[in-house]
């Protein structure tokens, strides 16, 4: 496939640009090659600038749930842009996100917009640890609350694809208040509380783990957590930036029927715009300044742009039968590629919620990180390569999930289903390996 002209400007971007790149999961680093670059995208689809066409499942990283360029969400952009982009004083439009996000989430009785998940989790720590009086942060192996120094602690994502959980930069101090147990581990969490529970502010937890692929939580795994927390005095927070408003109208929480006391909130609720959220009890929210006095703060928090974005992506998905038959449409895309896997004797799990998804190449289904780890990266580096030249655009990583959006029609989930059918094929065919690798 050519790619010469992704090649040209990455090698130009690398000269000024970290890696080439403005975040490390859009990096091939981990998988080999040319990042494509894009040039425009248009419902399920996405071409890069040397004309290759693609079916898009990283929809970046999420907020996309109604595709690239949905036409309500461009004309509210655009509407909004004519009126001013910014005002450092308080819109209308900030308050209809905050009522909309309430009533689809009641356990969200106050909610502050931020620009980011990483901001919205920074200061979910922050008023956790004002409320309570108390130091620590337990989290989990795998799991990704952004790149706060508190979280870059065995975190997921790109920290993990690129073999560096644990950043440094973060200070020795600051790492001794992040405990750490296992993701869908209950015992874990008890051992640790029982030994620090009086200095836990808060234990964070990504509800359905998406920085590791994709793994449901074990049943019980969450309403356990709600019990240590209420049993040592710790606030629960579900990071839902990527499960918010995506896998259901309420989020998991509304699935799992489990109240956090916060929520973190990011991607779908920007419409493709940045934006973040941090909210949940009143009694909690009501210490965040000028209310009271734990101090946070932003230029463009509440961004009428992204706030437009976000309310015309969440009225779309407020359509009867919306998020059911999102669910379909990535179920069919687990179904067709579990099914090609098979055909060509490929061990094969697909993890999903909704419309979040991720193969491991596998013989045991994924419960955890430690199983997580052992899908076969090298078949699936080769596999994303040869997904990309048959017009499937990946995350290039296994431990990144995959997004589908209700622009993803049937035409573009037989066209993922064919291109696994014969990348598998490539794959597995002898003496396929150095062909395949991009
Ligand atoms: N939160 C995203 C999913 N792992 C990653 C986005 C990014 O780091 O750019």
């Amino acid at each position: 496939m050519n790619l010469e002209r992704s090649e040209q400007i990455f090698a130009a971007a690398r000269q000024l640009i970290p890696g080439g790149v403005n975040s490390p999961v859009r990096a091939y680093k981990s998988v080999g090659g040319t990042p494509i670059h894009v040039a425009r995208g248009a419902g399920a689809l996405c071409w890069d600038v040397d004309g290759n066409e693609y079916v898009d499942l990283v929809l970046s990283y999420g907020p996309l749930i109604l595709g690239h360029c949905d036409p309500r969400v461009v004309a509210a952009i655009e509407r909004t842009a004519r009126t001013g982009t910014a005002f450092g004083a308080p819109t209308e439009g900030e308050l209809l996100m905050a009522r909309t996000i309430a009533q689809r989430m009641p356990w969200i009785e106050m909610v502050r917009l931020v620009n980011s998940g990483t901001e919205a989790t920074m200061s979910a720590l922050r008023l956790a640890r004002a409320f309570t009086g108390r130091e620590l942060v337990l989290k989990f192996d795998g799991n990704y609350h952004g790149h706060g120094d508190s979280f870059l602690v065995k975190a997921g994502s790109g920290a993990l694809t690129h073999g560096a959980p644990d950043s440094p930069g973060v200070t020795r101090a600051l790492a001794a208040l992040t405990l750490v147990a296992d993701w869908n581990d209950l015992a874990s969490v008890e051992r640790l509380m029982q030994q620090h529970g009086r200095g836990v502010a808060c234990v964070i937890v990504e509800p359905v783990a998406g920085n590791v692929g994709l793994i449901q939580p074990a049943p019980g795994f969450l309403e356990g957590l709600r019990r240590v927390c209420d049993a040592h005095g710790a606030l629960l927070v579900f990071d839902e930036v990527m499960t918010g408003f995506r896998v259901a109208r309420g989020g998991y929480a509304q699935i799992c029927g489990v109240r956090p006391d916060l929520v973190t909130l990011g991607k779908v609720i920007g419409g493709g715009l940045p934006i973040g959220a941090y909210g949940g009890r009143r009694d909690v929210m009501s210490r965040v300044s000028p209310a009271g006095d734990v101090y946070q703060a932003g230029t463009l928090s509440g961004n009428p742009l992204a706030v437009a974005a976000g309310l015309a992506t969440l009225a779309a998905t407020d359509e009867p039968g919306f998020y059911e038959r999102l669910d379909r449409a990535a179920a069919r895309i687990a179904d067709l590629i579990a099914g090609a896997a098979g055909e060509h004797g490929v061990p094969c799990h697909v993890g999903r919620q909704g419309s979040m998804l991720c193969p491991y190449f596998s013989r045991e289904p994924v419960r955890m990180l430690a199983t997580a780890m052992t899908s076969d990266r090298a078949l699936w580096t080769r596999w994303f390569h040869a997904m990309k030249e048959r017009g499937v655009l990946l995350p290039p990583s296994p431990f990144e999930a995959w997004f589908v959006s209700s622009a993803h029609d049937d035409a573009a989930i037989e066209r993922v289903g064919r291109a696994a059918r014969d990348a598998f094929a490539a794959v597995t065919r002898p003496g396929s390996s150095r062909a395949s690798q991009g």
